[in-house]
């Protein structure tokens, strides 16, 4: 019998991509090409299956073109570059990779809000270009984290994550906004409290940013949201490019509206707004919160485990859409 046909669009683990050739016959793009979404869609051709990141995007055109296709296995548990909708009209079970990257992008969310307060990279730029000729009382001097108050929006498992390292490990004062709240037992074991995206916004000394992109999480953060943050507050987003209003950032850190910001997603990424590149009071990093090789890894093993797992016994693992009488 033949094996089903998938793609897998984008350069992963050379024993993942093994694996799955034992069940399917595979397409790879181990070149790691970037693909126009014509190109994609021309890939997709004959598969009835794919293995996606985050930088391709299903949408109803695609899905036009290709009416073979059954499932969609995204290496990330974001999930905003498919049109769920469409998808679920035309059949197609979508999946993502949960849970495997929480710890891993809670560490890294921290790790950038310490650079970002403690201003690592900046200070690093000054000594790698040899201005560091004499130690000076205020040189770098940055904003305390143990005991501040962080703010966190968007209070999913990596928001949660975020909480517990820093009310356990750092004695900060965690507040919250999240679309619903939290349980009881669940504010405690974060020792998070809930408050208005206003008074979040107002009284955190730290921002942090974990919401999904939606249309409607759009410029979540834009010029009134930072109008209202302390001046000597800083903002983390390793959500979603598009939550912050980029432009809108670039120019209140220029003014010193806000002291500093770290930045792992970017509107438009790769691409990154002119305006960032030339303010220093802002960490850049090309989008790598859950890139440690151990996670790395356990996301494309569970988004290949999706596409095995949906061919052979009808049923993803880690599905985000439900199909009316689906079969694979
Ligand atoms: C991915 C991410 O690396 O999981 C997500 O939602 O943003 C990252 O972990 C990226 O989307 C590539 O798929």
């Amino acid at each position: 019998m033949n094996k089903p046909a998938v793609l897998v669009a984008r350069a992963i683990f050379p024993d993942v991509l093994q694996s799955l050739a034992q069940v399917f016959e595979v397409e790879s793009n181990q070149a790691d090409e970037v693909w126009s979404a014509a190109e994609l869609s021309r890939h997709m051709q004959g598969k009835v299956g794919a293995l996606t990141t985050g930088s391709e995007r299903i949408d109803a055109l695609l899905l036009q073109a290709n009416p073979q296709l059954k499932m969609v296995a995204n290496m990330a548990v974001g999930y905003n570059n498919f049109d769920v909708p469409a998808m679920t009209a035309a059949g197609v079970l979508a999946s993502n990779t949960p849970d495997v990257l929480t710890e891993t992008t809670a560490d890294f969310g921290f790790a950038l809000l310490m650079a970002t307060a403690r201003r690592i990279t900046e200070s690093e730029h000054f000594l790698r270009a040899g201005h560091w000729t004499k130690w000076s009382y205020d040189m770098f001097a940055g904003a305390e984290v143990h005991g501040a108050t962080i703010g966190i929006l968007g209070m999913g498992r990596i928001g949660q994550g975020i909480a517990r390292r820093a009310a356990h490990g750092f004695g900060m004062n965690v507040i919250y906004h999240n679309r619903s709240r939290l349980s009881a037992d669940l504010e405690a074991e974060c020792k998070a409290r809930y408050v208005t995206k206003e008074e979040l916004l107002k009284t955190a000394d730290h921002v942090m940013l974990v919401v999904p992109y939606s249309a409607e999480s759009h410029h979540t953060i834009g010029a009134p949201e930072l109008a209202l943050m302390k001046p000597t507050a800083t903002l983390v987003n390793i959500a979603r490019g598009g939550i912050v209003d980029d432009a809108a950032l670039a120019k209140a850190l220029a003014a010193g509206q806000i002291a500093a910001a770290g930045l792992d997603v970017f509107e438009g990424e790769p691409k990154v707004h002119p305006e960032l590149l030339k303010v220093s009071n802002v960490v850049l990093t090309p989008h790598i919160a859950s890139s440690t090789v151990k996670t790395r890894r356990a996301m494309a093993q569970l988004a290949a485990d999706n596409l095995v797992a949906y061919f052979t016994k009808g049923q993803a693992l880690t599905p985000v859409n439900t199909l009316n009488g689906a079969a694979a």
